[in-house]
């Protein structure tokens, strides 16, 4: 919680229009914020984006689309604005496994596994010839308050992608969770942050 805190300070003075943003490149010992479907997580270092660690996503469904929640915003209001951004790697084009960045609607800002509905997102699959940043906007409709970021992940099982340096931008006044880099808060980090709502 402090690392998110100084985050969110850090923005909040230096935004030119006062949004705020949080970041994650993995490089603590957190993975992900939690799941849809069956998906496995894990801290990597080869391939990397940036720094020295990656996000590790193992398809470990028969069937359909892993979602591994990877942040999660909350206060929004209509016509809010949330801009996400995280690179991604596979090396199959035109193939799974592959990767993009999704969102879902999520009105109870108690849990995180409240779900209101699709928001949406990413066309595009990626060329599949390395890293590439997936980017999506959301635009807040329909009275929603929440929202929880997706790395979906389009495979057959055991296929893997790996995520990096995550960017997420949201109005000022909103509250963005992502998994902490801080190395020696890991599992303390994301207990009190639950324990705060
Ligand atoms: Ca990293």
């Amino acid at each position: 919680m402090r690392s998110l805190l100084l985050v969110l300070a850090a923005a909040a003075f230096t935004a030119a229009f006062a949004d705020v943003t949080a970041t994650c490149g993995w490089e603590g010992s957190d993975t992900i914020l939690g799941s849809y479907g069956d998906i496995i997580a894990s801290i990597d270092t080869d391939p990397i984006h940036g720094g020295s660690q990656s996000l590790k996503l193992v398809d470990d469904q028969a069937s359909g689309t892993p979602q591994a929640f990877v942040a999660w915003v909350t206060g929004l209001s209509d016509g809010d604005v949330v801009t996400a951004s995280f690179w991604r790697y596979d090396m199959t084009p035109s193939a799974s496994p592959s990767c993009r960045i999704w969102g879902h609607w999520n009105d109870d800002p108690g849990d995180i596994e409240g779900y209101n509905g699709s928001a949406g997102g990413q066309e595009e699959y990626g060329p599949g010839t390395g890293w590439d940043m997936a980017e999506y906007s959301w635009t807040v409709v329909e009275g929603h308050t929440g929202l929880v970021i997706e790395a979906r992940t389009y495979s057959e099982p055991g296929d893997t992608v790996w995520i990096d340096d995550l960017t997420v931008t949201a109005p000022d006044g909103c509250t963005i969770v992502v998994p902490s880099d801080a190395q020696s808060l890991d599992s303390e980090t994301w207990a009190a942050i639950k324990a705060t709502f």
